[in-house]
């Protein structure tokens, strides 16, 4: 998988899970810092002086930080610009030029101070310099505000990837990740399986509790949703309106079952009393579930189709259910048929609305 789509994605799952500020977790939250130098000593001055606050990765050479600046995705660069071989500029344009490392700030580091150099570091997109000999107080405080900078653009771009209303991932990013989900499946030979879920008459809860109280609602739904599937690489997305869907990757279809019954069981729990005429006295969801069993190359979007489908079935034959279905080579079509199994016994649990 593409390297700057890997680390971001670890980073928005960590922001997905509510642990961006994470300034409490210093395991979690210590910054990537690369530092190039010709000089071993030089590096080493760097390293002593950053080791107890970020992570540091060291390059000698002009070529060796552009290969840990792509692998390492680094959260800033401190830059000579005096090297044999690929110097400093070079260095900085070509970390430009590349979409795997284009996002990472540059800082230089020279004893060229001359107007003329600073406007040429500029131009290439540093985003400040540093003077050598280093002072080790400045060079930190310069280090950790860019540092500060860095984050934040970090959070701004995984907005793009996240449901205002709920905090989880958006249907763009589901869109991005089934897709590479999916190449992975295909490359390993290891089965997918997505489930779209849907919560039962939620017009009516609408209506006789409000849209307020509805949007609450969906983020409490959203909630428990998160917990249903516990694998690291289990996620969960708002697919649109009262819509959720989850890609659960290397997961067969009894699998698909055990998290099935922690989604109704999860969402019944949380006791949300709903409207006189639903299917239940508390909110209720109904889920299609398509699986991709291994070796099977089912396409990713008959796959969505087919929980769409199986999702139907669901509502159709009662609600507060899961309809599963296997897909069969490239066609998506179910396998015999699809399986309806009941959900809880949701007058057996109790709960404050
Ligand atoms: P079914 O059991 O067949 O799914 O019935 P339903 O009422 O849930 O389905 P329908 O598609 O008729 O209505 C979906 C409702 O979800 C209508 C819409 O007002 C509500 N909805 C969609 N998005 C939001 C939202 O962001 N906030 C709130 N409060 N309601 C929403
Ligand atoms: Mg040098
Ligand atoms: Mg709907
Ligand atoms: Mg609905």
């Amino acid at each position: 998988m593409n390297t700057v789509f890997s680390h971001f994605d670890e980073r928005l799952t960590r922001s997905l899970s509510g642990a961006l500020d994470d300034a409490h977790d210093p395991a979690q939250a210590r910054p990537r810092l690369l530092v190039v130098d010709d000089q071993p000593a030089n590096v080493q001055a760097l390293y002593r002086t950053f080791a107890d606050e970020c992570q540091v990765f060291m390059a000698t050479g002009g070529e060796q930080a552009l290969t840990l600046a792509e692998s390492k995705q680094p959260d800033l660069v401190l830059l000579d610009v005096e090297m044999p071989g690929l110097g400093g500029h070079e260095v900085c344009a070509r970390l430009r030029a590349n979409a795997a490392t284009r996002h990472i700030p540059v800082i230089f580091v020279t004893a060229h101070t001359h107007v003329e150099d600073e406007r040429l570091g500029l131009d290439l997109g540093a985003v400040d310099f540093i003077a050598k000999p280093i002072n080790p107080t400045i060079v930190r405080a310069r280090v950790r505000t860019h540092l500060k900078l860095k984050r934040q653009s970090d959070l701004l771009r995984s907005w793009v990837y996240i449901d205002g209303l709920t905090g989880v991932a958006n249907r763009r990013y589901f869109e991005d990740r089934l897709a590479s989900e999916w190449r992975r499946s295909q490359r390993d030979g290891t089965p997918l399986s997505v489930a779209l879920i849907d919560v039962d008459f939620f017009k009516k809860y609408n209506d006789g509790f409000g849209h307020l109280m509805g949007d609450e609602c969906l983020c409490r739904i959203a909630k428990a949703l998160k917990t249903a599937g516990r694998r690291p690489g289990d996620m969960l997305a708002r697919y649109g309106g009262e819509e959720f869907v989850l890609v659960l990757p290397d997961t067969d279809s009894s699998g698909a079952r055990e998290v099935s019954e922690r989604v109704h069981r999860g969402v019944v729990q949380l006791g949300i009393i709903h409207a006189t005429d639903a299917v239940a006295p508390y909110v209720t969801v109904s889920m299609g579930i398509a699986t991709k069993p291994a070796g099977v190359d089912t396409p990713a979007e008959p796959l969505v189709d087919l929980a769409d489908r199986l999702l139907y079935q669901a509502k159709s034959q009662g609600r507060n259910r899961t309809a599963y279905g296997e897909a069969m080579a490239s066609e998506g079509l179910p396998k015999g048929g699809a399986g309806v199994v009941e959900a809880v016994e949701v007058g057996a649990i109790g709960g404050a609305g």
